[in-house]
């Protein structure tokens, strides 16, 4: 009895717990980090995890308390996007033991840490690949590896040959040398979820960012949500409260489908890039109807799930180019600022944070990041464009002004008011310059105020009394000034109210 009611009590305590953090912890400003180019701690020249982990500290102090790494495990490419070993961490990055290491020092700064799982294809020097394509050229089919790639008699435009057979497989990404997974097989369904649990439980990671999912069947979303469905009940069942956040690279629609999956967030390329919404609207000629109108279209769109916004990643244009914000360092704040405000989980690639540039041949959006002049990475291959817009990270960091400060500045708002990123959205007003937004979470609710004018400063009508500014995110050197229930903003600002 004593027994039982011991384990009662224990039950008690673990299941509230367990339920709050789920619900509280899905809200994160996340930091994608390409290990190669981050920090060195051997003088090898490419970066590790042990570099990263002496950056650790850095990337807190910025406020981003998510850490998304791009794939650590060991694969013949610089990006390492075509996987030998889902179980091991590369040579060139370090050891198991120093991700462990990493795992902890995340969680004891209370980070998240999340990493690539690329399983839509593996390397051709993968041992499943070798092992299947030498049994294809004995002629035993029979091998189990056979099932586990997408092996046919039938050429296509996907389909590479075996050598020395008739056969051929399917490689969604060309080159090559990425052959992609039969993700129908039981048999790779068991390694994949013995790999998730290898990294959720055994290494501590909190999750994993998905790579390529429109490629897992190829033209069959349906298919696909059905795999995804499955990842995320397996990381459920592994590590509850594991967060995984999905690569489809596709128009609003599209990627609104994806949510019926369950899984937690898919990146909103739609808010990125050139084109993407935030550019667009600071581009256009009525900035903050625009961007309203953005809100509006997420909103309706996916009104449940958590949005993963993002201005750039390692596949795009950073975001300096994008803006064409070189030479103006406030639109490139305020682009930061506007992410911030979306809603959702803000993504914000290494190097972001300090304006790097990058754009054209893929290792050009994959440069060294910026500390200062003398410790930096080496190039990772084929970069064919080097510069340097912005000071370096170092300098930044003095710099109260800075884009770095500025970034700082948008995670902490985020932090103090949870309400920004997780809070029901409602638009008191929106003219062509200004807008007024209303978050409520539960009994907290905030107002976002924003002027989206770049040269002019601009006068709201806050809807009632009693309100004080907990943030005032200038880009420029004047202040926001609240009277009574008038609001000056100044030109690209954005200021966060609350009641009390
Ligand atoms: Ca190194
Ligand atoms: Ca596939």
């Amino acid at each position: 009895m004593k027994r039982l009611l011991c384990l009662l009590m224990v039950l008690c305590c673990l299941v509230p717990c367990t339920a709050m953090a789920r619900e509280t912890d899905m809200h994160f400003n996340w930091y994608e980090v390409f290990v190669y180019s981050y920090q060195d701690s051997n003088g090898d020249g490419v970066g590790d995890l042990p570099g990263l982990l002496s950056r650790l500290d850095y990337i807190s102090a910025l406020g981003y308390n998510g850490l998304w790494l791009m794939p650590v495990m060991p694969s013949p490419s610089y990006h390492k996007y075509d996987v030998t070993d889902y179980r091991a961490v590369d040579p060139q990055y370090g050891t198991l033991e120093d991700m462990r290491a990493l795992v902890e020092a995340c969680h004891e700064r209370d980070m998240r840490i999340i990493i690539d799982l690329p399983v839509n294809h593996t390397s051709t020097g993968h041992p499943w690949f070798t092992a299947a394509c030498e049994a294809l050229r004995k002629g035993d089919e029979g091998c189990p590896y056979v099932d586990y790639y997408c092996f046919s008699h039938e050429n296509g435009s996907r389909m590479v040959p075996v050598s020395g057979t008739d056969w051929y497989y399917e490689e969604q990404f060309s080159g090559g040398n990425m052959p992609d997974l039969n993700l129908n097989s039981p048999s790779v369904q068991e390694e994949i979820r013995s790999i998730m649990a290898f990294w959720l439980q055994d290494v501590g990671a909190d999750g994993f960012r998905l790579d390529a999912v429109t490629s897992y069947f190829a033209s069959d979303t349906e298919r696909n949500i059905a795999f995804l469905s499955w990842l995320k009940q397996t990381a459920e069942e592994l590590k509850p409260g594991s967060y995984l956040v999905g690569e489809v690279w596709a128009g609003l629609n599209a990627i609104a489908e994806y949510y019926a999956s369950g899984v937690d967030s898919f990146f909103l390329f739609p808010v990125s890039q050139a084109e993407g919404y935030i550019a667009a609207a600071l581009r256009s000629r009525k900035p903050a109807a625009a961007y309203v109108q953005a809100i509006d279209k997420l909103e309706q769109a996916i009104p449940e799930g958590v949005w993963a916004p993002f201005l750039s990643n390692h596949d795009t244009g950073r975001t300096i180019g994008s803006l064409q914000a070189r030479q103006v360092p406030e639109k490139a704040k305020f682009a930061e600022g506007l992410l911030g405000m979306l809603g959702g989980n803000a993504f914000t690639y290494y190097g972001e944070e300090i304006g790097m540039v990058g754009s054209g041949d893929d290792p050009n959006k994959r440069l060294p990041m910026y500390w200062n002049d003398t410790d930096m990475t080496a190039l990772p291959p084929g970069v064919t464009k080097v510069e340097y817009a912005y000071p370096c990270a170092d300098t930044q960091i003095e710099d109260s002004a800075s884009l770095l400060n500025y970034c700082r500045e948008v995670n902490l708002a985020r932090l103090q008011t949870p309400a920004i990123a997780r809070g029901k959205n409602e638009t008191v007003f929106s003219n062509e310059l200004t807008c007024l937004m209303r978050r409520t979470l539960e009994e907290d609710m905030c107002y976002i105020a924003i002027n989206c004018s770049s040269k002019a400063a601009q006068t709201v009508t806050l809807p009632e009394a009693g309100l004080s500014i907990v943030s005032d995110l200038e880009t420029g050197a004047d202040a926001a000034a609240l009277s009574g229930t008038e609001l000056t903003l100044p030109p690209y600002a954005i200021v966060i109210l609350s009641s009390d």
